[in-house]
């Protein structure tokens, strides 16, 4: 029963590659956008609806003026 044992050593290096290629999109401070294209990582986005996706948190100025 060599193959079967052959099986699971295969069956293993499976379940490992998954688990890498599962932990790449990591998202540090939890703002949904991703390191890979958060441009502040440490720090979560403040969704404002200014430049939402960029990952850093935007203070909207708000001058009062009409
Ligand atoms: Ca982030
Ligand atoms: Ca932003």
């Amino acid at each position: 029963m060599r193959a079967a044992y052959a099986s699971e050593d295969q069956q293993s290096e499976l379940l490992t590659q998954t688990v890498t290629t599962r932990q790449a999109p990591t998202d540090y401070d939890g703002d949904t956008v991703t390191d890979s294209t958060d441009k502040c990582p440490t720090r979560p986005e403040a969704e404002n609806g200014f430049q939402d996706t960029d990952g850093c948190p935007d203070v909207v100025a708000t001058t009062g003026a009409s």
